[in-house]
């Protein structure tokens, strides 16, 4: 990082080196609560691409990371995560001037979370590759072991709302299991990647090429990524739409692909739910980050029992949440990441109008304070009905749609109607009755009475259109790896004993029925 008129410069990190776009193009980076700059980065171009993928294929098939033994990679990740949490302070400030989301949650959640699941990717890696197979064939002396081999290079391709810990979850199992990694952060918010990338760079720890980061346009960088022969894993984490192309083109060229993809997700509230408990925890699952989270819990599916109350409850409560400054701890609520974000969530609250939902708060920051910021207040529409535009689309955005319900079956078809399946969380005093529901739920998490809490040792990803895959968890691994059974005969003769006892036996009788035809 270089230091313009107080801004930090960075350029492409590529084979152990920063340098320059082949181009020369730079992009300045604003502050999405003020408009300052934050940042200038470099703009790949595809020789910068193939450059990458170059280092990352040498780095990959000369074995300087796929052959470090494998608990030898585990000690490597771990020291990288105690050096980024020794930059704890400094990477929240980054992700918060970058990305606007609110100090409080940046240097709380974000940053430390991240960390840690670095960690258990370290303890991941530590885990042998090889597991031994019971003998499944005829009992000889053999033995049977399946191997997990690390896959080659890989391209991560990762979003704007959280770039630090969408980082990780891409670098972290793909380097825990041996591959060469070529991380392509968001536009909007490299900051946080970039620095990591510094740390990763000062501390020497991983030999050159075997992690890669490149900033630039996803139609450029990303696009000459995803159809590079020198690729063999696509990992991608954004908009639906994107990662169905990526799907498309993968495909074609039969690599590896995982997709980590939008939600709409259903908070599904019981009737005997403690209110107190399952309004905060509404609150939560919509609002968080200004509800730019791909498992935002964005539908509301209330019982009529509850309904009124349950609304005015949540209304008051949210009227009071704090727009501002995300630098300053009592924000409760940033901007959103971009003007273009703001615009397209500012539409969708006019469609809801528009579609017949009644608008109970929120809407346009009106502030002249937070004029030069993104801001959008959070926004609750009741008298939703599950077919509208504003039910079904992702928002991204803080638009919480309320929906009643009369009987818990009709509960669980609304959650369930969506093309999405990435998350959900049920809300109840009854237990038993909520595991009822979150097995009677198609989405890849679903809590009960809780949201957003995202456990490095399980499985994130979604169902139908919300992905393809698995993160975090073992799940995180076995997607960075190929499977491959080795099976040795320890008599070192079976293949000539079967050869003669049984093979030569048949195939003299077969000749000897024929002669005599
Ligand atoms: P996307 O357009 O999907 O961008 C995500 C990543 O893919 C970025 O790094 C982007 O690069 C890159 N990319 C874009 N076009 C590409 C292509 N043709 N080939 C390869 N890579 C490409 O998402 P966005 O524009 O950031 O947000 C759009 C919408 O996506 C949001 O409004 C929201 O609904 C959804 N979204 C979902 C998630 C999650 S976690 N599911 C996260 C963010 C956004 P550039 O940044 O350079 O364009």
């Amino acid at each position: 990082m270089t230091q313009t008129e107080s801004i930090p410069t960075f350029g492409l990190y590529i084979n152990g080196e920063w340098s320059a776009a082949s181009s020369g193009a730079t992009e300045t980076l604003y502050n999405p609560a003020n408009g300052t700059p934050v940042a200038v980065t470099a703009r790949a171009t595809v020789a910068d691409v193939d450059r990458a993928v170059a280092a990352a294929r040498h780095s990959f098939d000369n074995g300087s990371w796929s052959d470090v033994r494998h608990t030898e990679r585990a000690r490597i990740i771990e020291a990288i995560a105690d050096l980024l949490e020794e930059h704890t302070d400094e990477l929240a400030e980054l992700e918060t001037l970058n990305g606007g989301t609110t100090l409080r949650k940046s240097s709380w959640l974000d940053i430390p979370v991240g960390i840690e699941h670095l960690r258990y990717f370290g303890e991941l890696a530590r885990q042998h590759p090889m597991r031994p197979l019971p003998f499944i064939d005829f009992p000889m002396a053999s033995s049977n072991a399946m191997w997990r081999e690390p896959i080659g290079v890989c391209a991560q391709i990762i979003p704007w709302n959280y770039p630090f810990l969408m980082a990780i979850w891409k670098i972290g199992p793909a380097l825990a299991a041996g591959n060469s990694v070529i991380l392509k952060p968001a536009s909007l918010t490299p900051v946080s990647a970039l620095r990591m990338a510094e740390i990763i760079h000062e501390s020497k720890l991983l030999p050159p090429g075997v992690f890669n980061l490149l900033t630039g346009a996803g139609s450029t960088v990303g696009e000459h990524l995803i159809a590079h022969p020198g690729v063999d894993k696509i990992a991608f984490t954004g908009s639906t739409d994107v990662g169905r192309h990526i799907a498309a083109v993968a495909g074609r060229n039969l690599k590896r692909v995982t997709l980590e993809l939008g939600g709409k997700s259903p908070v599904v509230v019981l009737p005997n739910a403690d209110l107190d408990i399952a309004v905060d925890g509404a609150i939560w699952a919509a609002f968080m980050h200004s509800g730019q989270s791909c498992e935002a819990g964005t539908r509301l599916l209330l019982p009529d029992s509850l309904h009124d109350e349950f609304v005015d409850r949540m209304v008051a409560r949210v009227e009071q949440l704090v727009l501002g400054d995300p630098m300053d701890l009592t924000t409760d609520l940033g901007p959103l990441v971009s003007a273009a974000q703001k615009r397209a969530v500012d539409q969708y609250i006019l469609l809801g109008l528009e579609e017949g939902a009644t608008l109970r708060c929120g809407g346009n920051a009106e502030e002249p304070e937070l004029a030069s910021g993104h801001f959008v207040r959070p926004t609750i529409f009741t008298d939703v009905n599950n077919k509208m535009r504003i039910a079904q689309e992702e928002i991204f955005g803080p638009v919480l749609c309320v929906i009643r319900y009369h009987t818990v079956g009709e509960a669980i078809t609304i959650a369930n109607d969506t093309s999405y399946g990435l998350a959900a969380s049920v809300w109840s005093r009854d237990l038993n009755e909520a595991q009822e529901v979150a097995h009677a739920i198609r989405a890849g998490t679903v809590w009960i009475n809780d949201h957003h809490l995202i456990n490095a040792k399980a499985p994130f990803g979604g169902y139908k259109d919300s992905g393809i895959g698995r993160e975090l968890g073992p799940q995180a691994l076995e997607a960075y790896t190929e499977v491959k059974h080795i099976h040795t005969d320890l008599t070192q003769e079976r293949t000539r004993r079967i050869w003669v006892d049984v093979v030569a036996p048949q195939l003299d009788a077969s000749f000897t029925e024929m002669a005599e035809m």
